[in-house]
């Protein structure tokens, strides 16, 4: 098959409950969903995942509009897609774009997604998943004070959620891990500090080790390596990267620095489901700990993380919650759902496609432009 059309999609989709980290807040999900048309008229899905404001990585929604409009999509048209080599091969065509990982990878995983929606084998095959169900954690928002985050961990260790992450920030740090710990002794806990310490925090950061935490995850520069290096050396508990791995050889790097014990892969900071592989496959061999980390995604972007987190390599649970986590309504259905308490299935669907509810998906759209 050739790729024929592709269409953007700019929707805005209210937030049930605002998200705060040590970043910012994010009261609304705006999100670019691509569509990849085949000359055969069949279509692929993908959500860039990139927010509207440069606080977690540099792109923002805008940047990704742009990038794939100007430079990615017309790369894109005309190519023929069929094998798995071609498949393999797309991210190649982008490369001559520096960085831009985001919008890189929500066109190539539309056009995963749209193969594996033609050849008729659930995405998560194609990439070589062997579970039918994932573990699910909980990423928890930072909230006014301790008590609130008290009542918000109880919940959702009732509804199943079998990790729970909570975002610190300085001043927002011993305290509420110490009130959760003291309330939750056992549960598997762990925080994430998006980038809001540096190596002079070391002794700070050292009382955490006391928590008997999971791990901590980018507590230092989103573009750093070399001082989480140093860090890990001087704690206990685990690091994870989030923010600083951005490809493969990007783990490659952390790795032989010792930068950190657990990598967070996310689809779309990593440009892609084969670039995820190459990281997957670079950790099994490490043997460091791997997770699916979240961007907050609408279903289409979740249903893509549930099918890179059928992978063996992915050791712990993820990020990827029901979509009733976040939203009201989702532009998939069914939304996501647990298929117990704290798991969600691996569906043997290919490609999201027949998932996609086109009425819900077009009540937010707020731009759209086609090639
Ligand atoms: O650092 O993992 C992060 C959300 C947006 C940007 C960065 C992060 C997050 C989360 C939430 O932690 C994950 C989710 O629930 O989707
Ligand atoms: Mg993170």
């Amino acid at each position: 098959m050739r790729i024929s059309g592709i269409r953007l999609r700019k929707l805005r989709l209210p937030l049930r409950e605002p998200f705060e980290a040590s970043y910012g807040v994010e009261n609304d999900k705006v999100a670019v969903i691509v569509t990849v048309t085949a000359d055969t008229g069949a279509v692929g899905y993908a959500e860039c995942v990139a927010m509207s404001a440069p606080l977690y990585t540099e792109e923002t929604v805008e940047t990704a509009w742009y990038v794939l409009r100007t430079f990615l999509a017309p790369r894109l048209m005309g190519v023929e897609v069929s094998s798995r080599e071609d498949l393999h091969a797309i991210g190649k065509r982008f490369s001559f774009v520096r960085g831009h990982q985001m919008a890189k990878a929500a066109l190539e995983m539309a056009v995963w997604d749209l193969y594996a929606h033609v050849a008729g084998v659930p995405l998560h095959r194609l990439l070589g998943g062997t579970r039918s169900e994932i573990p699910v954690g909980i990423s928890v928002g930072i909230q006014p004070d301790t008590r609130q985050l008290l009542r918000k961990v109880e919940g959702y260790l009732a509804q199943g959620f079998q990790r729970v992450k909570i975002k610190i920030k300085p001043g927002f740090d011993m305290a509420p891990v110490q009130a959760v710990r003291a309330v939750f002794p056992d549960v598997p806990l762990m925080v994430d500090a998006n980038s809001a310490y540096t190596l002079a925090d070391a002794e700070h950061l050292r009382r955490l080790d006391a928590f008997g935490l999971l791990m901590i995850e980018q507590p230092l520069a989103w573009d750093d390596m070399v001082d989480h290096a140093a860090l890990q050396q001087q704690l206990e508990t685990p690091i994870c990267l989030d923010e600083s791995i951005r490809s493969a050889a990007d783990a490659r790097k952390a790795i032989e620095l010792g930068a950190c014990k657990v990598v967070n892969l996310k689809l779309g900071r990593v440009g892609g489901f084969a670039e995820a592989l190459r990281i997957h496959d670079l950790c099994q061999d490490g043997g460091l700990d791997l997770w699916c980390g979240g961007m907050l995604e609408t279903g289409i972007g979740r249903l893509h993380n549930i099918a890179v987190t059928s992978l063996a390599g992915f050791t712990l649970p993820g990020d990827t919650a029901p979509s009733d986590r976040y939203f009201a309504e989702d532009i998939i259905s069914p939304p996501v759902e647990f298929s117990r308490p704290g798991m969600l299935a691996v569906e043997e669907i290919p490609g999201v496609a027949s998932r996609v509810n086109e009425a819900a998906l077009e009540k937010w759209v707020v731009e759209e432009t086609r090639l």
